[in-house]
Order: structure tokens, then C-alpha cells, then sequence
């Protein structure tokens, strides 16, 4: 998300008093008559102030966008990673003190004008006092927002028209392998809440329609009992994303999770998740059909049995997901 620069209490008061300044000597090197020129480069000096320091604060008003027109998953993941109340809380501050920036600029030109010429600048100096006032009271929203927008930087970047499948099993049954056979370019990687590795996103067209493949380390790959509150709504955002989950197994156990575990994490994301689950049973390579292996096959809906390293079982995969899509552009024309 883009937030734009977030200035400090210091900058933004300096910057306002600075033009304050400039346009005060222009009035006083202009020839309006001696005896008004010092109301009038007060007056000046106040409205510039006031008014350089709430354009500051509406053009980052404009520029972030309006959390509650984004994306669930937008909303949820800021909700995760800042906070949304929090957000607005801040937002809602700076408009705070735009209102009352424009309220003194007219209180204090009204008050200017009535003024004695001697007594102008005393007038200003107090307009200033105030102003500065209203800015230091917001400080700590604007560090809250500087530290938002560090934070927000590297959000993924989601393509919201493709058909989306988010993929879930325990490390190192094949996740990242399958992602790079599937998706055509190098899969990126973009910020998520509380995984260490980020999640990767990879994107492949079929028959002129778009699909993306979300891969999501630390997350969809561990059991959720022992997930704290925060990593469950950074895993439940996703739902807002997912057409579909891929659930790879890793049927050779040679990733050291025993099909049993295996499966019980499985229950658990389709406990949580109304998303269709696919189940991949992949690295066919390394073994026999045992009977304990049909077992967990025979477990589950239309399993795909597949060999990422060398590539097999892809298409049907492919095939699967185009399935989908087919159904997602169903309902949407249905819909409207
Ligand atoms: N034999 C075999 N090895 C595989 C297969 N798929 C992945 N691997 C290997 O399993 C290991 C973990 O794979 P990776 O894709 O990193 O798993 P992830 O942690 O789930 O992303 C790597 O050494 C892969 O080369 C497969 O189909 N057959
Ligand atoms: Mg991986």
C-alpha cells in the first residue's frame, strides 16, 4: 500500500512557518500603504501557515487509500500487520487537525483586521503558538503512520481477477518445488505477516485465462493448535484469496512427517477453511502403492498423485485448476 511520506510535528511546522515567512516579505516589498502593511503581512503570515500545513495533511489524506474500499484481504492483512482501528484512528487525526488549522486561519485573520497595527504581530505570534499546538498533538499518529507505512511497504501484490490457489502441507514435501514447476516466471516474494520467508506468488496463463499460485512458508505448513491469535487471522486472510487450496502430501514420508500427522494438519485447514481443498499426494517416485499409503488416498476426494521433482502430475493439477476457473467465471456471470 502506498503511504506517502510522513513528515514529523518538526518538518511539518517548519515547512508552514518557512512559506509564512516568504510570503510575508512579499507583502511587505509590495507598495500597498505604509500604515497597513503590517496588518496585512501578519494576515498573510497566518493564512500561509495554516494553509501550507493543511495541504500537507490533505495530500496524505488523498493518497491513502480508503481502507474500507479495498480488498478483504488488503483489510484483513493491514488489520494484521498495523492494525486497521489503529489506522483510521490516526487518519481521522489528521483531519482532526486540518479542520482546526482552518479554523484558526479565519478566526485569527478576523482578529488581525481588528487589531491595532502595533498589536498584529502579538496576534500572530499567538496564532502560531496554537498552530503549533494543534501539530505537536497529533505527533504521535503521525509516527504511527510513518511506522504503517514501513511496514505496508512490501504488501503482495495480488491479482484479484485470476483464479487463485493457495498451497498448504508441511515443509519440505515439495510446496516450493511444485510452485516453480507449475508457474512460469520466478515465483516473487512479498511480505506477510509472521512468516519469516515472506509468501510467493507465482502466476501462469492457460487458454488466455490467469491463474496464481500462492505459496505461504510458516504458515499453511504447521499445525494450528499452536498458532497464536494473530498468526490465525494472518492465516484466515488468505481465505479471502483462495479459490482453491492445494494440500500436498508427502506420500514417501521422506520429509519426516508421518502420513498421520500429515493428515491431521490437513483436517485442521479444511476444519477452518469453506475453501475447496485439492489433495496432491506427491514424490510418487520414492514409493510402492503400500497399503497404509491407499489408506490416506482413499481418504480423500479425487486425490492427485504427482512427482514435482520430475515434473508429472502437473497437468492434471493444471487441469484441476482450470476446472475451477471455469466454475468461478460460471458464477460471476451468474451474478451480475
Ligand atoms: N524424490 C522426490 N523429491 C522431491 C519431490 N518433490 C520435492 N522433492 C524434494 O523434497 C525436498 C523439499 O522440497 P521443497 O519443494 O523445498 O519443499 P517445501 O518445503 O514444501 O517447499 C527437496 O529436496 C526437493 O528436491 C519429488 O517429487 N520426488
Ligand atoms: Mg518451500
Amino acid at each position: 500500500m502506498i503511504i506517502p511520506t510522513i513528515p514529523t510535528p518538526e518538518e511539518v511546522l517548519d515547512k508552514g512557518f518557512r512559506r509564512a515567512k516568504k510570503a510575508a516579505n512579499k507583502v511587505r516589498s509590495s507598495n500597498i500603504p505604509r500604515q497597513q502593511k503590517s496588518k496585512k503581512t501578519e494576515e498573510a503570515r497566518i493564512k500561509t501557515a495554516c494553509q501550507v500545513i493543511e495541504e500537507s495533511f490533505n495530500m496524505i489524506l488523498e493518497r491513502v487509500p480508503k481502507i474500507e474500499e479495498l480488498h478483504m484481504f488488503y483489510q484483513d492483512y493491514i488489520d494484521v500487520v498495523v492494525g486497521v482501528d489503529e489506522l483510521k484512528k490516526s487518519l481521522g487525526a489528521l483531519n482532526w487537525a486540518v479542520e482546526l488549522l482552518s479554523k484558526f486561519e479565519n478566526q485569527y485573520v478576523f482578529k488581525v483586521r481588528r487589531s491595532s497595527p502595533q498589536d498584529a504581530s502579538k496576534v500572530r505570534r499567538e496564532a502560531f503558538g496554537r498552530i503549533a499546538s494543534v501539530v505537536y498533538r497529533i505527533e504521535d499518529e503521525l509516527n504511527f503512520l510513518d511506522f504503517a507505512k514501513s511496514k505496508l511497504r512490501n504488501m503482495p501484490t495480488i491479482d484479484f481477477d485470476a483464479t487463485t490457489a493457495v498451497i498448504a502441507g508441511f515443509p519440505n514435501v515439495g510446496k516450493s518445488t511444485l510452485l516453480r514447476h507449475i508457474t512460469t516466471a520466478e515465483p516473487k516474494v512479498a511480505d506477510y505477516p509472521f512468516t519469516t520467508t515472506g509468501i510467493q506468488i507465482g502466476h501462469y496463463e492457460r487458454r488466455w485465462q490467469s491463474y496464481q499460485i500462492i505459496d505461504t512458508p510458516g504458515l499453511l505448513d504447521r499445525p494450528v493448535k499452536d498458532m497464536n491469535e494473530i498468526e490465525l487471522n494472518a492465516m484466515v486472510a488468505l481465505e479471502h484469496l483462495a479459490d482453491v487450496i492445494l494440500f500436498i502430501f508427502d506420500a514417501s514420508e521422506t520429509s519426516g512427517y508421518p502420513l498421520e500427522s500429515q493428515f491431521r494438519l490437513f483436517e485442521e485447514i479444511k476444519h477452518i477453511f469453506k475453501t475447496p481443498i485439492v489433495c496432491i499426494f506427491n514424490k510418487m517416485d520414492l514409493v510402492e502403492r503400500v497399503k497404509y499409503l491407499d489408506e490416506y488416498i482413499n481418504k480423500v476426494e479425487d486425490p492427485l498423485l504427482i512427482t514435482a521433482a520430475e515434473g508429472t502430475g502437473i497437468s492434471e493439477i493444471m487441469d484441476k485448476l482450470e476446472e475451477f476457473n471455469n466454475e468461478k467465471k460460471r458464477r460471476s456471470r451468474t451474478d451480475v
